[in-house]
């Protein structure tokens, strides 16, 4: 683990640095630490288990408290950062993963995760998500999927089905969803698994696979919203008489066909890792040419070269 910065104390109006602890010194994170204020979600929200499990994935990797980002959208499962007490971002519908690349590219020391809902990803974001799958930028997105809008009180959403009766569609959906492990496998994310809140020792397990591995990791979780989709996802859910189907042990993650394939199976479909390839990071190649812009500057400052770029615009 790298250093940790220096805490700034405020003092008599005076800045006063206080010297950074070694890193034996240092305790990580536990769940008392980062859990912020109470979860305003509806209870029986499928998102408190998310929630959970990510206290639970943050105190088992005991990952330090400035190491770790959460950035969201805008909806129910968007809230997500306030309920984290850590460094943590509430930004705009759908723009969640433009926001954290920057921070995912200017800091590669941190661990990224982004939350949100399935209309701030495959509706407004679903151009983000596209290029953030294609030019493999390092984060674990997790894409709380309930398929309603929830906190504008539902809403068809992209991953509606047909036949559901919501505010903007009254006597039904007639739109195809979007099937979303087709739709990340074409957009060319690295690493793509779906999961359920349900099921909390699979959804932890493919969070920290997701989070191990090195590019943009996106996971479909079904999560339920009680309140304006009930009973969604209990073709998923053998407590409620469904069916948890694992993807099989012997699927070819490297396989785009074979993704393909597992993803064309009808509702409620397969649990696990669909597709995972290992290719150059957008972090590494720019590091790459940062490096290489470096070796031709020698020992000049930043300050230095954009003077003599100034200078030569004069
Ligand atoms: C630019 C913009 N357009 C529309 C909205 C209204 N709005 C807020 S959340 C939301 C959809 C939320 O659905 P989803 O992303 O699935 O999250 P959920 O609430 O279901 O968790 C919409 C349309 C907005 N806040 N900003
Ligand atoms: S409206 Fe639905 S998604 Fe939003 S908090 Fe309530 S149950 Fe959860
Ligand atoms: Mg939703």
């Amino acid at each position: 683990m790298s250093e940790p910065s220096s805490n700034l104390t405020a003092r008599s109006g005076n800045l006063v640095t206080v010297p950074p602890l070694a890193d034996e010194d240092r305790k990580p994170l536990k769940k008392k630490d980062i859990a912020a204020d109470h979860p305003t979600w509806c209870p029986g929200c499928g998102d408190f288990s998310v929630l959970a499990l990510y206290f639970k994935l943050i105190e088992r990797r005991g990952i330090w408290h400035e190491k770790v980002t959460t950035v969201a959208g805008i909806g129910c499962s968007s809230r997500f950062p306030y309920f984290v007490q850590a460094h943590g971002v509430h930004y705009i519908h759908g723009r969640a993963l433009p926001f954290a690349s920057g921070v995912s590219l200017s800091r590669p020391d941190l661990h990224v995760f982004v939350f949100g809902g399935d209309g701030d990803a495959f509706s407004i974001g679903g151009n983000h998500l596209n290029h953030t799958a294609r030019k493999n930028i390092k984060m674990t997105y997790v894409i709380m999927d309930n398929f309603v809008y929830g906190l504008t009180k539902k809403q068809t959403s992209p991953t509606s089905p047909i036949g559901f009766k919501s505010k903007t569609d009254t006597m039904g959906s007639k739109d195809r969803p979007i099937n979303p492990m087709k739709q990340l496998v074409a957009a060319g994310a690295s690493f793509i698994a779906r999961t359920t809140s349900t099921n909390p020792k699979h959804l932890l397990d493919i969070m920290e696979k997701a989070m191990d591995h090195d590019g943009f990791s996106v996971i479909e979780c079904l999560s339920e919203c009680v309140e304006f989709y009930a009973g969604a996802f209990d073709a998923s859910n053998p407590r409620k008489g469904g069916e948890f189907k694992e993807v099989p042990a012997d699927h070819d993650v490297t396989n785009e066909e074979a993704a393909y394939q597992l993803a064309a199976d009808p509702f409620p479909g397969y649990f696990g890792i669909f597709y995972q390839e290992n290719r150059p990071t957008k972090n590494a190649n720019e590091t790459a040419i940062i490096e290489s812009a470096r070796s031709n500057v020698g020992e000049k400052q930043d300050w230095e070269i954009l003077q003599a770029t100034f200078n030569r615009m004069k």
